[in-house]
Formats: C-alpha cells, sequence, structure tokens
C-alpha cells in the first residue's frame, strides 16, 4: 500500500486531522513535523513552520517518510528463521509463539551460564526517550549484560570534558553571535542542514565561515575557506595554532591567569610546534597554518562548530581534548557566540531524569558491560565467561554500521547463539536473526526527542495505529517482561506515566499542545559565562591531573594512529590508503533508506572515491570496478575520480547495505574496530587499505 493508497474496501471518512510529532532520527535538527490522517491513515507528512529549529523543513530523506511507513518491505508479523542464518528465510509466527520461545530460551541460557550471558544491543535507530531507555528497566530486572562506550558522541564528551570538567558546550544557535566560525570535522550542509542558515546569518553580519575537513564536502564548497589536513592529523594543527597564539600576543593573559591551570607548562610544550612541524604533519602549506592561527587570535568571537567526523579516529578524544583548550587561551567564553559547540543533549539533563527512566534500582548488582564496537570480537570469543548467548538487537543494524563487520557476520553465524532483532526491514542484521520482531514507525507510537543539535525536547503524538502487528520498543519490553514472568510495576507503566517520570517537573499537557519544551541554558548565551568550569580546579586544565591518573599525557598531545602510515610504516608498504567512510547522501539516514526504491536508487550505487593522481598510479579509470581491501575484509566498487580528497587517501560512503555492493560486504568491512584512546569509542578513519583494478 502506498501512502496514498486507501485500504482495500476502505469508505472515504470525512475526518482529517492534523497530528504534530518530532523526527527520531539520529540527527542533530529532531525536526517537528505534522501529519495528516484521514480515516486512520498517514496521507502526508511536512515540516511544522511553527517548530523553533526547523521552521517548517524536513529534508530528502524524511519528505518520504510515508513510504518508509507504508513500504510493502515493513515487516509486521514476528517472524522464525527457517534456512541458514543469514539467508534471511523466515516464516510468520504469533506474537505468543515468538515470546514463548524468548522466555524458554532465556530462562535455560541463565540456568546454565546466567544472566550475563544475554545480551541487548540497542543503538540509536530511534533516539526517542522511550524507545532508547525504558527497555533497560527489563534488561536490569533481568541482569542482563549492557554494552559500554558507544558508536556516536561519547568521546566527543570526555574528550570535552577531561579539559572543561563538562561536555558540555555552545548551543550551535548562539553561531549567528560569530565573527568567524570554523566548521571542524563536520559537513553541516549535509548532516546538519537546519543549523546552515543560523550560519548564513552571521555570514551576512560579516562573519567568515572556515571549514577543516579532509575531504572537501559541500559544507567546504560553500566556505570562505577550506583547509585540508590529512586524517587524524589535526591535533598538531591545533598545538601550532597555540604555537602562534603565544607568539604573536594573542592570548587573554587576564583570562588565562583568572581562569585556567597549566599555561606555562602548555607554552613549553608548544615551543616546538611551529608552523612549519605542524603543516610537516598535516599536509598544508606553512602559510596556511599561520593563516588559521592568525585569523583565530585575532577575530573575537570564534565559534568553533564540531560533530563526529574527527572522534571516529584512535585518538579522537584527544582532538576534543586539544580543541577544548583553543577558546580558553584566547578568552572566548566572556563573548556571546565565543566557545565551542558540539552536541548540546547535554543540556537536557536538568529536564530529562534518565536514570528513572531505566531503573537502576530494579538490577541486584552490577551488570557486566562490554564495549559497543567489539561487537565483532565478543561474540566470536567462546572464552568470556560467560560467552554471549543471546543477542538482541534494539534499534540498530551493527552489520552495517559497526567497524570490522565480518567479524561480526562471523559471530551471527554461531549456531548456538540466539538472536532477537526487533526492526521495521530485514535489515543485513535481521536475516541472521532467530527471530525478527516486528517495530512500530516513529509516527505509530508515543514518545518524547530529546535533541542534540537545539535546546527543545520534541513530543511525538501517534498519529496512527500501529502497522500490522508491530510493536514500539517500550511495547516490546513490556511483553518481554511478561514472557520472563516479571510482575514489578515499574516495568508495566503505559507510555505516558513513563513519559512523566522521565519529565517530573514538565508540564505534559501543554507539551503535549505547544510540541516542545525548551532546555534551560544561559539568557546571555554564554555557558561559561560566570568563569567557573566544572573541573576539579574549577578552571580550565590545559594541564589535567585527572588525565595523568588515567594514564594519559597531562597536555594535549599529538601521536598518529597505530593504523596511519605515519603510524605504521610497514603496514602501510602493504595497505598505502587511509580510508573515510562518511555521510555522504542526502537521502541516507545512517544505514537507513538504502533499501527504499525513492531513496537509494536515486544515490546510485556506493563507489571508491579518490584523486586523479592516485587512480592514474593504480591504472584505475572513473567507473571501472576496483577490490578495496585489508585484513579485515574487502569490497568491490566502481572508482570514482574526484578533487575532493587528498593524495593517499579514499573515500567509501557509508550506510549501503551489503547487496548493494558488488560481492557484499559494506564500508564496515574494512574498517577499524580498536578504541578510541579514551571513551570507548569507535576509530573508524584509523583504517588503512589497498586498492586495485578488481
Ligand atoms: N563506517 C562508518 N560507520 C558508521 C558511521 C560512519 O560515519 N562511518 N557513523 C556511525 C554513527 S555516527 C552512528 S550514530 C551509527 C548509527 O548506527 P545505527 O543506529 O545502527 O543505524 P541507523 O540506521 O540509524 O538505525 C538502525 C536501525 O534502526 C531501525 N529503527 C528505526 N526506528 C526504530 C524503532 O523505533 N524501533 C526499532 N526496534 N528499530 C528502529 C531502522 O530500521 C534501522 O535499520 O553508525 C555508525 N557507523
Ligand atoms: N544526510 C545525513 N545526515 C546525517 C546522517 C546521515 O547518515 N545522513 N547521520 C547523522 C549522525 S548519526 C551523525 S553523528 C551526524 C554526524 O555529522 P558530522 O560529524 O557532520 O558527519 P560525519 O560525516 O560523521 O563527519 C563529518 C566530517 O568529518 C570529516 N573528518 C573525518 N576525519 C577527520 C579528521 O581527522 N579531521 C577533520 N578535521 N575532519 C575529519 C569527514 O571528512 C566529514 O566530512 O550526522 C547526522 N546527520
Ligand atoms: S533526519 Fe534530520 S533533518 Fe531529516 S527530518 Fe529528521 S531530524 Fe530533520
Ligand atoms: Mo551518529
Amino acid at each position: 500500500m502506498t501512502a496514498l493508497d486507501e485500504p482495500a474496501g476502505h469508505v472515504q471518512v470525512p475526518d482529517t486531522r492534523v497530528v504534530h510529532g518530532t523526527c527520531h532520527h539520529d540527527c542533530p535538527d529532531s525536526c517537528g513535523w505534522h501529519v495528516t490522517v484521514r480515516g486512520g491513515v498517514a496521507v502526508q507528512l511536512r515540516g511544522n513552520p511553527a517548530h523553533p529549529f526547523s521552521l517548517g523543513e524536513l529534508c530528502p530523506k524524511v519528505n518520504r517518510f510515508l513510504d518508509r511507513v507504508y513500504s510493502p518491505q515493513r515487516i509486521l508479523t514476528p517472524l522464525r528463521r527457517t534456512g541458514p542464518k543469514g539467508s534471511g528465510e523466515l516464516t510468520p509466527v504469533s506474537w505468543d509463539e515468538a515470546l514463548g520461545e524468548i522466555g524458554e530460551r532465556f530462562r535455560a541460557i541463565i540456568d546454565r551460564h546466567g544472566p550475563a550471558a544475554i545480551l541487548p544491543w540497542v543503538s540509536a535507530g530511534n533516539q526517542s526517550s522511550l524507545a532508547l531507555l525504558f527497555g533497560e528497566r527489563f534488561w536490569n530486572r533481568l541482569g542482563a549484560s549492557t554494552t559500554s562506550g558507544a558508536l556516536c558522541g561519547h568521546v566527543a564528551k570526555v574528550g570535552a570534558a577531561s579539559t572543561n570538567g563538562t561536555g558540555k558546550s555552545l548551543d550551535p544557535s548562539e553561531l549567528r553571535h560569530s565573527k568567524l566560525i570554523l566548521l571542524w570535522g563536520t559537513n553541516t550542509r549535509l548532516t546538519n542542514r537546519h543549523l546552515w542558515p543560523v550560519i548564513e546569518a552571521a555570514r551576512t553580519e560579516g562573519a567568515q565561515v572556515v571549514v577543516i575537513d579532509p575531504i572537501r564536502t559541500i559544507t567546504a564548497e560553500s566556505a570562505d575557506w577550506f583547509v585540508q589536513p590529512l586524517p587524524g592529523t589535526d591535533v598538531a594543527l591545533m598545538l601550532a595554532m597555540m604555537h602562534v597564539l603565544v607568539r604573536d600576543g594573542h592570548v587573554d593573559r587576564a583570562y588565562v591567569d583568572a581562569h585556567t591551570v597549566g599555561f606555562d607548562a602548555l607554552v613549553a610544550h608548544v615551543a616546538e610546534w611551529t608552523p612549519q612541524r605542524a603543516a610537516d604533519v598535516c599536509g598544508l602549506d606553512v602559510a596556511d597554518v599561520e593563516r588559521l592561527a592568525h585569523l583565530y587570535g585575532t577575530i573575537r568571537p570564534t565559534g568553533i562548530r564540531t560533530l563526529i567526523g574527527a572522534e571516529h579516529h584512535e585518538h579522537g578524544a584527544m582532538f576534543f581534548r586539544a580543541l577544548t583548550c583553543l577558546p580558553a587561551l584566547v578568552g572566548d567564553w566572556q563573548h556571546r557566540g565565543g566557545g565551542f559547540s558540539r552536541s548540546v543533549g547535554i543540556w537536557n539533563d536538568a529536564l530529562t531524569d534518565d536514570a528513572a527512566l531505566m531503573g537502576g534500582h530494579l538490577s541486584e548488582g552490577r551488570r557486566r558491560s562490554l564495549p559497543m564496537v567489539h561487537m565483532g570480537r565478543w561474540l566470536t570469543d567462546l572464552s568470556l565467561d560467560p560467552p554471549v548467548q543471546a543477542l538482541v538487537v534494539v534499534g540498530g543494524n551493527p552489520l552495517v554500521t559497526v567497524p570490522n563487520a565480518e567479524l561480526i557476520r562471523r559471530g551471527l553465524e554461531r549456531d548456538d547463539l540466539f538472536t532477537v532483532v526487533h526492526e521495521q526491514f530485514l535489515t543485513d542484521t535481521a536475516r541472521y536473526a532467530d527471530l525478527v520482531l516486528p517495530a512500530t514507525t516513529q509516527i505509530e507510537a508515543l514518545d518524547v526527542v530529546p535533541s542534540w543539535g537545539h535546546l527543545h525536547v520534541g513530543w511525538n503524538e501517534p498519529a496512527i495505529a500501529p502497522l500490522g502487528e508491530s510493536v514500539s520498543n517500550s511495547e516490546l519490553h513490556r511483553r518481554l517482561a511478561t514472557a520472563m514472568g516479571y510482575t514489578e510495576p515499574e516495568l508495566h507503566v503505559d507510555d505516558l506515566t513513563a513519559i512523566a517520570q522521565l519529565l517530573p517537573d514538565v508540564d505534559l499537557e501543554l507539551m503535549r499542545k505547544e510540541g516542545w519544551v525548551r532546555a534551560p541554558y544561559p539568557d546571555d548565551g554564554r555557558p561559561f559565562g560566570d568563569g567557573s568550569f566544572p573541573t576539579a580546579s574549577g578552571r580550565v586544565e590545559l594541564t589535567s591531573a585527572s588525565l595523568v591518573a588515567a594514564g594519559h599525557p597531562a597536555l594535549p598531545t599529538f601521536a598518529p594512529a597505530s593504523e596511519s602510515p605515519a603510524g605504521d610504516p610497514a603496514l602501510a608498504a602493504r595497505f598505502p590508503f587511509t580510508l573515510l567512510t562518511p555521510k555522504q547522501h542526502t537521502r541516507f539516514l545512517n544505514s537507513s533508506y538504502s533499501h527504499l526504491p525513492k531513496h537509494g536508487p536515486l544515490e546510485g550505487e556506493p563507489y571508491v572515491e579518490m584523486v586523479a593522481a592516485d587512480a592514474a598510479r593504480l591504472g584505475l579509470l572513473d567507473g571501472q570496478p576496483a577490490r578495496v581491501w585489508n585484513e579485515r575484509g574487502e569490497v568491490l566498487v566502481p572508482v570514482r575520480v574526484s578533487e575532493r580528497l587528498r593524495e593517499g587517501v579514499v573515500a567509501v560512503p557509508w550506510g549501503w547495505w551489503h547487496d548493494q555492493h558488488r560481492g557484499g560486504g559494506s564500508a564496515n568491512s574494512l574498517t577499524n574496530d580498536a578504541l578510541t584512546d579514551w571513551g570507548e569509542g569507535v576509530a573508524y578513519s584509523s583504517t588503512l587499505v589497498a586498492v586495485a583494478p578488481a
């Protein structure tokens, strides 16, 4: 059925209503939308013009969201595997049968191995609060293992917190007050499109925009100036900027004396980081290093905007540690529009009681935790005590989204692993499930959506009833609790009650009517306007005793990634290219949409992008099939010759499913599953590959 078709035998009902909701995708914009419903069918989904951040616009993915909702490929009943794992051969079963089987398998595993042998793997396919967090009540009660670290965002937070004592940063909408905007490792026009008008507004007031990225992205194309360092080298660039700030007298000494610790040690440390040294490490002209430092030293206020691109390296936390030293040196936190801006989800903490929603008190002891990123490793490690015997994937497609995917595939192939996937579609991961359970889409379930790109928590009113037998994430976990015979009332509360527990001080009727509630944020726009920082010293820690205690350098320090040309020349002799796998498509949101007919095919097929000089050296022509490989896996993709990269750097776009690549595999068949320096994030971009004609 398509969005505009009425169900068979349906008689047109005159009542048409408009329901407001909030996009659930793991995207900073958390747009507000209006769904027009006629006779129980959603017939139109459009941006809500009153939404304070998205102002009525959605995006090329979600403009066609109803194609997703009413896709003939939607999973609408529980399914049980009938063929080999990975074959995707499944047959419909009832919820009773599916839950009966889960209860039986879980009890047997608990008897033999204990509850820690069961692991929920929850990702942000739906980042609404109930979808993401309510299920934790059940897993706490069960005593299942849990995952630590994250695929996205956590490293930026802990890196920033090691300098400032908190991951809090500037509301990105405050960039309209900046006079210099550094978009450092973020592709705003693609990944955070509703922020672009704010940047354009600052520009009309005279702000300059500089993009710092190893790829000449569409955002770089729109900048006043584009700086293109080699991947993973930015910390060297920051140290040279500090060197110039000191050398040329651009440090705000009064601010530094009052609000930082370790300045003298930093000055000694950066003395060796001449612009020439950084230029050599980053592959930049020394004049460009000087110019960037000069602009930063002389233009107040400067707003530095960054998201996730730079986090996905072995030294991802150090990037944020070093970056957050810069605003303190120039005193930028004093000025409206000065400082640095990452995810602002943390400001919602003043409204949301996540702990109450997750029900930690239901857990009898500490739950074992395994790094989210190391999925392939722990799924294939039978020496773990206990080994993972049951995996429940909710809101994630790890075979496409997690590094070292071929190792994950080997884990998912284990005959003795009981895998349950709660999904809307038969994803690459769901094809390996013993049971696939049908999930609702955002217009079918009540929820609230905290944003990480603006300060509004959005209300999401269900517009239509769940399609088929699909259930929301919260309903799934209520049913799992029933299947296990758990009777604690917290496990069975309805969605509205759970939302009230999450937002104890919010007038929910008002929020429901208006569509959102704004998180508290300083009126004068300055997150650290009073000059105090929640570190041990109460100041910005240019030197950090707590980092030293955790085994890290006291000062911001550059080191090449272990898997990089400078970090391992012997490996680089075999795999000479650094691989980037950025978000590239206007019609994809992470792994969602590439399989839908009005999304995927319009983006063409996945490819490996490289500059003409590299292609010529490899004997490859534009459009010719190439093999891209390393010791973890390979993909076969056509070559796209472009001028967007540096020599020695190639890019394979990410988000496509395995069957959309010739010969299977996907970008993450190649990527490095090393943990970041701290924060247990992913070093996706610390990856070396070889490329040759296929
Ligand atoms: N190589 C490489 N890999 C990356 C990245 C990269 O840049 N390069 N980026 C990383 C980043 S930043 C992120 S955040 C992750 C994202 O990784 P994921 O969170 O795994 O990816 P998504 O595609 O956002 O969502 C996964 C699934 O959630 C399902 N889903 C949507 N709504 C619901 C729901 O309400 N309930 C249930 N049960 N399922 C639902 C969708 O159908 C989809 O299949 O990927 C990471 N992986
Ligand atoms: N259209 C679309 N929008 C999305 C998504 C999507 O899949 N599609 N995903 C959403 C999600 S989950 C997230 S987390 C955000 C992420 O939003 P962004 O962080 O903006 O996106 P990324 O593509 O992960 O990385 C941004 C840039 O970092 C660059 N980069 C990589 N390594 C380095 C480095 O060493 N130094 C520097 N300076 N730059 C580097 C990449 O080349 C890339 O252009 O986007 C969200 N929005
Ligand atoms: S995916 Fe992002 S930009 Fe698109 S509608 Fe959702 S929140 Fe807005
Ligand atoms: Mo993300």
